[in-house]
């Protein structure tokens, strides 16, 4: 399991506003200006009380005059610089405080500092974030190879922004992203700052910040080790996105502020194919497959089925851990034995010939690289007849019932069943398929009833108490349609026990209304019933047995039946 520690980023926002006469954007000419300075931490981590810098630059980004330190004045993070004249219009800006631990829901215990360095000319809102905190190296170390600052800045973000796969965004810059205008950007910068901060602590947060702001700042690239880590930050904070959403609207609820967060899925490149957000299916887009349904004979066979699709498509899921198989305490339910697998825009599918008595459905999912399930093929095989459908269980159960049989031991087959038919009564509810490869529910409630036939008593123990042998009597009619008319005669193998004939339910039903001196007559129709079926005779007349010992006899229900 990963770990659900997480950390959420100090961001913050700052708008600037300037009383400047004499701009010229985008130019290098500068008139020294009287600015006002005013910004606010959006997230409320900087609380009440972390300072925030601002060092006016030059051109050089050599600092240039004093620096000027102001707080955060109140819980939304607000604070304002009194006005100062600024000689070039750049500045770095670094705010140190406590941050919101989004995956904790809880302040961070350690504080972090975050930089950035604005054109103060630029009078739109200027945020500071983990974007602009690690290109703010990269961007000095341009300017001082002699690189414009808009220049510099530029190509910085670029870089910045394709190691990330965010190319779409080059467009804004990123001291204008902010997490919390429920825009694109504000969703791509929550997810760059989720992955940055994973699941670090705040020292090793920080560590981990420099590390990268340093590789970043020689090249404008990362190494293999740290894009290897990237990576993996990555992969960490895939099935975190939706806490650290939830996370986010709270925190700002709780600051008095409803903020929209788009869903996240859409803003890394989770696929390492270079590019954030292609990795989802856009269901405006059908995907189209030649076949949707296979129906495969016992014997098996091999299917190639094309598809087109606006993404590419996997068999399994991400974050697939293993088969999940269906263990079924008496049958032996095995999934449709096939092997697939995905080959240029085709799924090619060999299934391999039944081994079951039932037959099989399965369908294959197929996937999104987010694990959204986009398609499915449906494949149903024929059953073999003589198939496998006992588990290890089921063959140990009947194994067990054959020799109490055999050894008279009528009490312990009636409670021997007692278990395994709870079983069968939950999965029902579940409705897993196994009590309906041949109804082992009923057979066991007949061998039940018929055990306490057995035993001569008309009183008898249902596991919920004593009751008359006439309780069994619905589960009986039930068993009587479920239940197969054929011979089950002498059983040998627990799968010919398993497999037992309605004729043994109809018997047993007769025999409990006769004991019980009830509906004589059905009695009489159920006995009739057997003998007038020619399933039995005078050489065939083993209704039941076991490895040679009879437990109901054809010659038993003549002598039932009146004279005629
Ligand atoms: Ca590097
Ligand atoms: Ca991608």
């Amino acid at each position: 399991m990963k770990t659900k520690l997480f950390f959420y980023a100090c961001l913050m926002a700052m708008t600037i506003s300037s009383c400047s006469k004499d701009e010229k954007e985008g130019g290098n000419e500068f008139t020294p200006t009287e600015l006002t300075v005013t910004g606010k931490v959006e997230k409320g981590p900087f609380v009440s009380g972390s300072t925030i810098n601002m060092q006016p630059l030059n051109q050089e980004m050599n600092a240039v005059g004093s620096t000027y330190t102001s707080t955060i004045t109140d819980d939304a993070g607000s604070f304002t610089f009194s006005a100062a004249t600024f000689e070039q219009p750049y500045a770095r800006l670094s705010v140190d405080g406590y941050f919101y631990n989004e995956y904790r829901g809880e302040l961070s215990k350690g504080t972090l500092t975050l930089q950035g360095v604005v054109d103060l000319r630029d009078k739109k809102t200027v945020n500071v974030n983990l974007l602009t905190h690690l290109k703010y190296q990269r961007v000095l170390n341009l300017i001082s190879g002699g690189k414009s600052f808009t220049d510099a800045n530029t190509q910085a973000q670029e870089e910045l922004f394709k190691a990330f796969g965010l190319q779409k965004f080059n467009t804004a810059d990123a001291s204008q992203f902010s997490v919390a205008a429920g825009t694109d950007e504000a969703a791509a910068l929550i997810v760059f700052s989720s992955i940055l901060l994973s699941k670090r602590t705040e020292a090793q947060f920080t560590e981990y910040l420099a590390r990268l702001s340093a590789d970043f700042a020689d090249d404008g690239q990362f190494t293999e080790t740290n894009k290897k880590q990237l990576n993996d930050d990555r992969d960490n904070v895939f099935d975190k996105l939706n806490s650290i959403r939830q996370h986010l609207i709270d925190r700002y609820k709780s600051l008095g502020k409803d903020i929209q967060v788009k869903n996240l899925n859409a803003y890394a490149d989770w696929d390492g194919n270079g590019t954030a957000g292609d990795e989802a299916h856009d269901p405006s887009k059908p995907i189209n497959l030649s076949q949707t349904a296979l129906q495969v004979p016992v014997e098996g066979g091999s299917y190639q089925i094309t598809f087109n699709s606006d993404v590419p498509l996997y068999l399994t899921p991400r974050d697939y851990e293993g088969e999940t198989s269906v263990t079924v305490s008496l049958c032996t339910i095995g999934d449709i034995s096939a092997t697939k697998e995905i080959k240029d825009n085709k799924v090619l599918i060999t299934v391999a010939p039944a081994k079951y008595i039932q037959m099989r459905k399965m369908s294959i999912p197929l996937y999104d690289f987010l694990g959204n399930k986009v398609a499915e093929i449906e494949i149903s095989q024929a059953g073999k007849p003589d198939g496998e459908f006992l588990s290890y269980n089921g063959i140990k159960l009947f194994e067990n019932i054959a020799q109490q049989f055999k050894n008279g031991d009528y009490w312990g087959i009636a409670f021997s069943v007692i278990e395994p038919l709870n079983f069968f009564e939950h999965e029902h509810n579940k409705e897993i398929v196994d009590v309906a490869v041949y109804h082992l529910d009923d057979v066991l409630r007949v061998y039940r009833a018929l055990a306490w036939v057995k035993t001569g008593s008309t009183e008898v123990e249902t596991g919920t108490g004593r009751a008359s042998s006439m309780v069994f009597e619905e589960e009986l009619k039930q068993a009587i349609a479920n239940l197969g008319n054929h011979v089950t005669g002498n059983c040998e193998t627990p799968r010919q026990t398993a497999l037992l004939s309605a004729d043994v339910a109809r018997y047993t039903l007769a025999k409990i209304y006769i004991m019980n001196s009830q509906n004589r007559n059905e009695a009489i129709n159920l006995l009739q019933q057997i003998t007038d079926s020619q399933r039995y005779n005078q050489s065939r007349n083993v209704i039941l047995g076991f490895n040679g010992t009879v437990i109901v006899d054809y010659n038993d229900i003549l002598s039932l039946l009146p004279q005629r």
